[in-house]
């Protein structure tokens, strides 16, 4: 399926739109990270696009996160092929030469917390509903080592230390001030206000902000493909443990319920 994915380049300013229209909850399936790959990279490799903005066409959700069905009573064989899409995701998208801007119109826990991260500038809606954070801890997960490394380098390490440990999820004011997004909007300004940003971001040379960028995230990035194979082990090791599958269950069980 190759459409939870909507991308719109403007030839004129070079800035491309990547739309997530993945109803409900824009969860980070396996699908899904394989077109956000393709989609990016192909943006990457086309001369003309130097910028990318991300949002979500689904109302009040950014993204969920890592689908958790897929973490879920699967083989260690598609738990391999899962996890190595969600590192190539984070790669790419940390890793990338184009300017990239989160335009952040909903909730955004997990994976969808790194997805924003990784981008060079947040930009969220104003609305105290929408909150943003890596809750891992909250489903009797860990958050991985890059997970972590993304979330220090933008808030710092006491801030980090223990929002990861109670699995904070920040409303968005609270989001600000921490400095976990860059900026709060009414709704009807994000994509006007993301449009300046970009512009801002694309008035420099290239190069330079590119080698700059480089030389900030270098380390960490480094460190994730010299460890991916033992991160991969690691991930399903972890993931496999009847204790684990237990909490992701009952985690699940857990959003059912809230509903009715
Ligand atoms: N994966 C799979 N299904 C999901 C997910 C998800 N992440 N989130 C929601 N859903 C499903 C719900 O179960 C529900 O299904 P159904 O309709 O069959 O009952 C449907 O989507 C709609 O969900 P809600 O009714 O809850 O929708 P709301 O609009 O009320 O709420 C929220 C939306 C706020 C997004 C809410 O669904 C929510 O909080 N979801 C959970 C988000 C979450 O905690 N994600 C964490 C995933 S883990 C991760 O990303 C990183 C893991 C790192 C790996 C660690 C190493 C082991």
């Amino acid at each position: 399926s190759n459409n939870k994915i909507l991308v719109e380049l403007d030839e004129s300013s070079g800035v491309a739109m990547m739309k997530f229209k993945s109803p409900p909850v824009n969860s980070l399936s396996l699908d899904f990270l394989t077109e956000f790959c393709i989609s990016l990279e192909k943006l990457e490799n086309n001369r003309a696009c130097r910028g990318v903005i991300f949002t979500s066409a689904v109302p009040k959700i950014f993204s969920s996160g890592l689908d958790i069905t897929e973490m879920c009573g699967k083989s260690t064989e598609h738990y391999a092929e899962f996890w190595r899409a969600v590192q190539e995701m984070w790669l790419q998208l940390y890793g990338s030469n184009m300017v990239t801007v989160a335009a952040v119109n909903g909730s955004s826990p997990a994976g969808g917390c790194l997805l924003a991260l990784s981008c060079d500038y947040r930009i969220m809606v104003e609305n105290p509903k929408f909150s943003i954070g890596l809750n891992e801890a909250q489903l009797g997960i860990v958050a991985p080592f890059w997970f972590k490394d993304t979330f220090v380098n933008i808030v710092g390490h006491r801030v980090a230390e223990r929002s990861l440990q109670l699995g904070s999820l920040h409303a968005a004011p609270e989001a600000l001030r921490f400095g976990l997004v860059d900026e709060l909007v009414a709704e009807e300004k994000l994509q006007e206000k993301a449009a300046a940003v970009m512009a801002q971001w694309l008035a420099l040379p290239d190069h330079a902000r590119q080698l700059t960028k480089s030389m900030m995230r270098k380390a960490v990035l480094d460190r994730l493909v010299a460890h991916r194979e033992e991160d991969i082990q690691n991930f399903i090791s972890f993931i496999s443990k009847e204790s684990i599958q237990k909490s992701l269950r009952m985690y699940m069980e857990m959003l059912k319920k809230k509903k009715s």
